[in-house]
C-alpha cells in the first residue's frame, strides 16, 4: 500500500468545534479531488470536508458528532496510482527516497495486499487533476456557503447537474438539512422532460421558491458622492439567514404589553442587593419565556418535514448586538437557572460575542429567541425568526403609561411585547395567550411559582 496521507479540514472561517453530522465516505472508498468526505453542521451553513487529491480511503478518523476545527484530521487517504496522480518524482523539494524503484506508471498494489476493493465514485469522474504529496489545505470560500447562494450538494452531485444543464438553485432538496441528492437532480429534469417544475420540498426542508426580477443594479455614484464598504462576515451570513427565513416562514407578529411596575421594583432592590451582577429586565423575560414555553409547548418545537419536534428543553436564544453584526448565542437551561446566574452569564455571553469568541456551539440548540431592544428605544418591532425555531420574542423600551383601573388612570411602567410566530406551527389565538400569559407572568412573578 502506498504512504497515506492525510486530509484535513480546511479554512473553514471563524467557525470552531463544528459538529459532523454526516459521514459520506467509508475506508475503502475510491474518491475524487474535491469529493465531500464529511459534512460538518455549524449554526450558520452546511459544509462538505473535501479529499484533497484523488485516492482511496483507508481509514476515517471522525464519527457523526465529532466537533472539528480547522486542521482537524479527518481521513486518511491512499493516494491514486502513480500514473494517475502528480508527478510526485519531479518535485524534488518534497520528494522521500523512494524505498525500492518503481516504474511511475505502476499501479497501487491494492489488490496484492488484500485491500477492501474501492467502492465505485457516484457520479461520472471529474477531469484528472495532479494531487499533491503534501496534502495543502483546500481553500474554503465562506461566502460560496452562504445558504441561499449556492445550494447544498456535494461535488458530484454539482458535477452530474453541470452536465444535465441542471441550475441547482432551481432543485430541491430532499436530503437531511435540504442538501440536493443525485436523485434530487434526476427528479427535476424528470419533471421538466414531463413539461412541469420539479415541486419544492415543503416546511422545514429544501430551499425557496421565490422567482424574482433580479436585483436593481444602480450606479450610485452617477447621483452623488458615495463611498462601498464591505459587509463582514457576520453580517454576510446573518443576513442570508435573516433572508430565508423571511421568506420562507409566514410570520404574524403578536404585540402585547406587560405592566412591569412592581417587576421593576423588585429588579431594582435586586441590583441593590447585588452590585457584582447587572441585572436588566431580559433576565426577568428570560424567565417568563420558559414558563410561557412550558404552558405552550407549540412555541417550544421546530419543523421537520411534515412533523413537528417539541423539545423538553429550554435553551433560550438571546440576539446580541455587535459592532461586526448580529449574534445569537443561546442561554441554556433558562428553566434550571435563578435569575443571578441568568444575569451572569447573560453578562458573559454578551461580553464573548462582543469580543468575537463565541464559538458555533455556543449559538446552537436554541428553542426560542429574545431580541431587546429595550436598552436603546422604540415602541414595537417586527423580529424575523432564528429558523428553525417557531417564535421570537421582541422587547422594546418600557415606559410609564396611564392604565384605566376601572374609575382612574393609574401611571403604570409598560413594556411592549413583540412575539413573532411560524403562522405553519402557532395559530393566532395561541399567539394570543402567549403574550397575555407572559404579561400576566410579568405583571406578577409570583406566577413563576405555580
Ligand atoms: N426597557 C427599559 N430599559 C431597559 C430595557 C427595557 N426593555 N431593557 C434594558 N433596559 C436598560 C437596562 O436596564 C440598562 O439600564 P442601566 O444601564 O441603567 O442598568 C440599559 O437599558 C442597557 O441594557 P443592556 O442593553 O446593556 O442590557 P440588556 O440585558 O437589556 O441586553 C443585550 C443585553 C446583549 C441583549 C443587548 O446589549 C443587545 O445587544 N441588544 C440588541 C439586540 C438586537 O440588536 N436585537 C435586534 C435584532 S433584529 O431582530
Amino acid at each position: 500500500m502506498a504512504e497515506l496521507k492525510e486530509a484535513r479540514v480546511p479554512d473553514i472561517g471563524a467557525d470552531k468545534d463544528v459538529p459532523v453530522i454526516e459521514l459520506l465516505v467509508q475506508p475503502g472508498d475510491a474518491v475524487k479531488k474535491d469529493q465531500g468526505l464529511v459534512t460538518l453542521e455549524s449554526d450558520k451553513a452546511t459544509m462538505e470536508v473535501p479529499a484533497p487529491f484523488d485516492g482511496i480511503v483507508r481509514e476515517l478518523k471522525v464519527k457523526v458528532g465529532d466537533e472539528l476545527s480547522e486542521g482537524s484530521l479527518v481521513a486518511l487517504i491512499e493516494p491514486a496510482a502513480a500514473g494517475a496522480a502528480a508527478p510526485v518524482a519531479a518535485k524534488p523539494a518534497e520528494a522521500k527516497p523512494a524505498p525500492a524503484p518503481a516504474p511511475a506508471a505502476a499501479p497501487a498494489p491494492v489488490a496484492a495486499k488484500a485491500e477492501p476493493a474501492p467502492r465505485p465514485v457516484a457520479a461520472s469522474a471529474p477531469a484528472p487533476v495532479a494531487s499533491s504529496p503534501s496534502t495543502p489545505p483546500v481553500a474554503f470560500d465562506a461566502d460560496a456557503l452562504l445558504p441561499g447562494k449556492v445550494p447544498h450538494a456535494s461535488p458530484a452531485v454539482r458535477l452530474f447537474a453541470r452536465e444535465l444543464g441542471v441550475d441547482l438553485a432551481q432543485v430541491a432538496g430532499s436530503a437531511r438539512g435540504g442538501r440536493i441528492s443525485k436523485e434530487d437532480v434526476q427528479a427535476f429534469v424528470k419533471a421538466a422532460l414531463a413539461g412541469g417544475a420539479a415541486p419544492r420540498a415543503a416546511g422545514g426542508g429544501g430551499g425557496g421558491g421565490l422567482d424574482l426580477i433580479p436585483w436593481p443594479k444602480v450606479d450610485f455614484a452617477k447621483f452623488g458622492a458615495v463611498e462601498s464598504q464591505p459587509l463582514s462576515r457576520i453580517q454576510k451570513l446573518s443576513g442570508a439567514n435573516l433572508a430565508r427565513n423571511w421568506a420562507m416562514i409566514p410570520h404574524v407578529t403578536q404585540f402585547d404589553d406587560a405592566d412591569i411596575t412592581e417587576m421593576e421594583a423588585f429588579r431594582k432592590k435586586l441590583g441593590e442587593e447585588n452590585k457584582d451582577v447587572k441585572v436588566t429586565p431580559l433576565v426577568f423575560l428570560i424567565k417568563a419565556a420558559v414558563a410561557a414555553l412550558r404552558k405552550y409547548p407549540a412555541f417550544n418545537a421546530s419543523l421537520d418535514g411534515d412533523n413537528l419536534v417539541l423539545k423538553k428543553y429550554f435553551h433560550i436564544g438571546i440576539a446580541v448586538d455587535t459592532p461586526d453584526g448580529l449574534v445569537v448565542p443561546v442561554i441554556r437551561d433558562a428553566d434550571r437557572k435563578g435569575l443571578l446566574e441568568l444575569a451572569r452569564e447573560l453578562g458573559e455571553i454578551s461580553a464573548k460575542a462582543r469580543d468575537k469568541k463565541l464559538t458555533s456551539a455556543d449559538m446552537q440548540g436554541g428553542c426560542f429567541s429574545i431580541s431587546s431592544l429595550g436598552g436603546i428605544g422604540g415602541t414595537a418591532f417586527t423580529p424575523i425568526i432564528n429558523a428553525p425555531e417557531v417564535a421570537i420574542l421582541g422587547v422594546s423600551r418600557s415606559a410609564m403609561k396611564p392604565v384605566w383601573n376601572g374609575k382612574d388612570f393609574d401611571a403604570r411602567l409598560m413594556l411592549p411585547l413583540s412575539l413573532s410566530y411560524d403562522h405553519r406551527v402557532i395559530d393566532g389565538a395561541a399567539a394570543a395567550r402567549f403574550t397575555s400569559y407572559l404579561a400576566q407572568v410579568l405583571g406578577d412573578l409570583r406566577r413563576l411559582l405555580l
